[in-house]
């Protein structure tokens, strides 16, 4: 394993482990769709992403507008963890008054750059975003990077916004869509199926770079990669698990927002007890530091 491997995979695990805490404490959340995005904020906020948690309002950074706000609490804990505010906020979440409600709000909680929650809005928002930067001409590797979720795009608003950002060729926003094939009642293809969703993005004008979102390497090859593209809009797809690294909720039908029981208090114990000691070992033994 190289240096930046470990980097990486600890990064996932303590946001994984923050995300899980911070939910257990809560008694509830929207666990399944935190979890499908935890490698992919490791590798934006460890490695990809152009930012100062001391000025979260730089205009020189890079933007992140997670769409499927409802994800909120896994963006919380890798901004906590990057330096935007203090982890004791976490345990304040959804509370009255909390800078941390359970959808993310720009004017509340320092490094969110867009309020979200009723889905489909954060695309449009996004390509706003994309196009300013490029009407003020701002430094050219300056990126939005838009988390759509797969059920999420069931909204119209999505593929308007779509049609907007590869008629303009607006590489400037990177559209990153979770692909967990779940949304919050069940599976996609017994709700309205996304069909090839590939294909379909390119059929709207999109070069189409797949991932493994549960492989941080994997990843960072796919964004590296679009962030070269200035041609064309572009999108990764990354083929993730609804509550991944939670096995008790992988793939389960009820993974979107549970209220967790005894059991569940327990199989998320047993996690968190995981993650713990992989973080004190530092994320792995055998690294290969000259890498
Ligand atoms: C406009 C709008 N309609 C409905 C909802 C309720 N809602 C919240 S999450 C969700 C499912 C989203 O599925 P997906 O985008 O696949 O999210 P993930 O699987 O990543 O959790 C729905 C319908 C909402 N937040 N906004
Ligand atoms: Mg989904």
């Amino acid at each position: 394993m190289t240096e930046k491997e470990r980097k990486l995979k600890l990064g996932s695990a303590q946001i994984r482990l923050e995300t899980l805490k911070m939910l257990k404490w809560r008694g509830y959340g929207h666990l399944g769709g935190a979890m499908s995005i935890v490698e992919l904020l490791s590798v934006l906020y460890n490695e990809v992403l152009k930012y100062d948690p001391e000025r979260p309002d730089w205009t020189d950074r890079d933007y992140v507008v997670l769409s499927k706000g409802h994800s909120g609490p896994s963006l919380y804990a890798a901004l906590a963890l990057h330096g935007f505010f203090d982890k004791e906020w976490l345990y304040t979440l959804n509370e009255g008054g909390t800078r941390l409600p359970s959808h993310p709000d720009r004017l509340k909680t320092p490094g969110v750059d867009a309020t979200t929650g009723s889905l489909g809005q954060g695309t449009s928002v996004a390509a706003g975003l994309g196009m300013a930067l490029r009407l003020e001409k701002k430094a050219s590797d300056q990126r939005v990077y838009l988390i759509v979720g797969d059920g999420e795009l069931n909204e119209g608003q999505c593929w308007e916004a779509f049609q907007f950002l590869a008629h303009q060729k607006l590489h400037e926003v990177i559209v990153i869509i979770d692909y967990n094939k779940r949304q919050l009642d069940g599976r996609l293809e017994d709700i309205i199926s996304p069909f090839d969703l590939k294909g379909k993005m390119e059929s709207f004008g999109f070069r189409v770079l797949p991932a493994d979102g549960k492989n941080e390497n994997s990843i960072l090859e796919a964004l590296t990669e679009a962030k070269q593209i200035e041609d064309s809009a572009v999108c990764v797809l990354l083929d993730t698990v609804k509550a991944q690294g939670v096995p008790y909720y992988e793939d389960k039908d009820d993974s979107h927002a549970p209220k967790f029981d005894e059991k569940a208090r327990q199989a998320l114990d047993e996690v968190i007890e995981r993650l713990e000691k992989f973080v004190e070992e530092g994320g792995g033994q055998n690294v290969d530091s000259s890498r």
